[in-house]
């Protein structure tokens, strides 16, 4: 219930973006109330970003616990009489606010919004304002913290578990850089205490001609959500602010006729204009259909293909703190290249992002923070550490309350999204395992019965034996989504056997009769090394991999998209498989295009995103 914050007629939005006080918690943080006056011996740091990179040492990058965050603020009297609140867009993982120094409010989940009331607590001239934030994960938080590094202990695992290993240490259950601190904007915002709370928007078309993209009619169905008494008008603007139609009440439907469609490459948005009493508000939104039909996947009833990438917020050396500049530039080489369409692995991306994707064009699978519910990898025989079952109640249950949390925000956050075509419930978790489909089964429901426009679901599948018999993505998934990795992790180098693997895997999985898609295939490639033979970790290597992953893929109609691990180097853990992070990018961490970009930007080129497989 918490409406992306704009500037209105009736709304202010004060942006407290910029460098702040800071200081890592000795363990005396809160004891000794470090939120009741100025900190002692403050560094200086960015808001919005992650710390970890900024500034030198490994107690700043690889810090384990509390940092305190601090600044003073100031609000306008003519703001006095209003409902002010403070809206963090994603604090890494969680957080506690504190004004003057009471304790005011906290919230666990790094990567989706939270608000705290101010009305009350606001004093005229300075009040100091701090938030101090934890990046503990465990197995109460998502994404999961584990017993041991995903990828088998690096020097840091080896140090953490010995005796005399004295620095705390997280443990990531997952293949990104644990990065944290305040992520994304914080900002004041002032609605009239008779306030429109949130507004959900779906729509119905008619008269749908795929082959040439145009409709006869929409219907937008709205259903607003206030707090206190006033009278709710409703308005459709086209995007240039001309009216179509409008109506009364918090819900009700509004008729576009001869609507333009928001596709891919083009997304072409309307707008919402709610009034409520004295509020205000305008949401953006795009009308389209997605529907899965058999084994196509229909976006305005046209078979598309998925053509992208997963991704990550991650660049130096802002973490994963917001970069609109990247974000663009991103979008861009997507564009260059003739990809339509990206997941957002392993967490809920910005809404700036999803605002951009809407407004760009950009297909979305959008992804819950559920990423390690895999114990096999934190503990598993494989990287010689213990045993632990995923779905035991001890762990499983407090992971699951954590999940339901987070696909309620994520959806409540994004439902209006034209972007958004699939929820993705989780990313590579036991689905394979025993309880997997009893753990799962209520999650899908859950989002099923809170998306209001009813978008399919997928869980992201790893890699299992005989998958389609024993992974519960089959019974559970709309559109089954593979992370494949033949020819790397399973049969590299040897491309020739690797090929058949995969033949064989997809083989099987036609008989289910859903679409199905990569979601992730790619090989570690370190830019500017290069050979004549097929040699891991070569650019050369990354394309081959590729073109025979991509061969295969071509040769199954209910295959319906292919999206590359990764986008672009990421930062990770250390450990021994990793050259300062990851490097399945296709683009090196700066956005230089390793071989396989302009590999992929002609086979790109060459697939429409509608009607490649007929
Ligand atoms: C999740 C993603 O975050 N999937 C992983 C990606 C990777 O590059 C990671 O970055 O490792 C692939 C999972 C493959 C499972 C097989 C692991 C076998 C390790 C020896």
């Amino acid at each position: 219930m918490m409406l992306y914050p704009t500037t209105t007629d009736s709304r202010t939005v004060i942006d407290l973006g910029g460098i702040w006080d800071f200081a890592l918690d000795d363990g005396t943080g809160f004891d000794d109330r470090w939120c009741a006056a100025p900190l002692a011996d403050a560094m200086t740091m960015p808001v919005p970003a992650s710390y970890n990179d900024l500034k030198e040492g490994v107690d700043i990058r690889d810090h384990c616990g509390w940092v305190f965050y601090q600044r003073t603020v100031q609000v306008p009297a003519a703001l006095r009489g209003q409902r002010v609140v403070l809206r963090a867009d994603a604090v890494t993982h969680h957080a506690r606010v504190y004004l003057n120094g009471e304790f005011l409010g906290e919230h666990r989940g790094g990567f989706l919004p939270f608000e705290v009331e101010l009305d009350g607590h606001l004093a005229a001239g300075d009040n100091l304002l701090t938030i101090a934030v934890d990046n503990v994960i465990d197995h109460t938080t998502l994404p999961v913290g584990g017993t041991g590094d995903m990828l088998g202990g690096g020097p840091g695992a080896a140090l953490a578990d010995s005796p005399s290993g004295s620095r705390k240490q997280n443990h990531p259950n997952f293949d990104f850089f644990n990065y944290c601190g305040i992520t994304r904007p914080v900002r004041l915002c002032a609605t009239p205490r008779e306030y429109i709370a949130d507004i959900a928007l779906t729509s119905d078309v008619e008269g749908l001609d795929g082959a040439s993209g145009t409709a006869a009619r929409a219907t937008v169905h709205y259903e607003v959500t206030t707090v206190g008494d006033g009278e709710c008008t409703v308005e459709l603007l086209d995007a240039d602010g001309a009216r179509i139609d409008g109506a009364r009440g918090t819900s009700g439907e509004l008729v576009v006729e001869s609507p333009t469609l928001w596709r891919p490459g083009a997304g072409h948005l309307y707008q919402v204009r709610v009034r409520f009493g004295e509020d205000v508000y305008t949401e953006p939104f795009g009308i389209r259909t997605v529907r899965i039909d058999g084994t196509r996947f229909l976006i305005n009833e046209r078979p598309f293909y998925f053509k992208g990438y997963g991704k990550h917020e991650d660049t130096f050396p802002a973490g994963r703190g917001i970069n609109l500049p990247m974000n663009t530039r991103d979008i861009a080489l997507m564009g260059w290249q003739g990809a339509n369409s990206l997941r957002t692995s392993h967490y809920p991306y910005s809404e700036e992002m999803m605002r951009q994707c809407d407004a760009e064009g950009v297909v979305v699978i959008d992804e819950t923070a559920a990423v390690g519910i895999n114990l096999k990898f934190g503990g598993g025989a494989a990287f010689g550490g213990e045993r632990v079952e995923t779905f035991d109640p001890e762990h499983g249950v407090r992971t699951g309350q954590a999940h339901r949390e987070v696909i309620r925000d994520l959806i409540t956050r994004d439902k209006n999204h034209a972007c958004v075509v699939v929820w993705s419930i989780a990313n590579e978790p036991d689905s394979g395992a025993p309880g997997a489909y009893e753990y799962f089964k209520p999650l899908f429901d859950l989002a099923r019965e809170l998306d209001p426009a009813k978008r399919p679901c997928t869980l992201v599948s790893v890699q299992m034996n005989d998958a389609p018999r024993t992974d519960c993505s089959a019974r559970l998934s709309d559109i089954i989504c593979l992370n494949r990795y033949y020819g790397w992790y399973f049969g590299g180098p040897d491309l020739a056997s690797s090929e058949e693997g995969l033949r064989a895997e997809l083989a099987q999985w036609a008989g289910l009769g859903k679409p199905l898609m990569l979601t992730e295939f790619g090989a570690d490639a370190v830019a500017g090394l290069h050979d004549t033979t097929p040699v891991l970790y070569t650019e050369e290597y990354q394309v081959d991999y590729y073109a025979m992953n991509c061969r295969v893929l071509d040769e199954f109609d209910f295959v319906v998209g292919e999206q590359l691990w990764n986008f672009a180097d990421f930062a990770t853990s250390q450990s021994l498989l990793r050259v300062q992070g990851n490097r399945k990018g296709v683009f090196t961490r700066d956005r230089k295009p390793k071989l396989a970009a302009h590999w992929f930007r002609r086979r790109w080129s060459a697939i429409p995103d509608f009607g490649y497989k007929g």
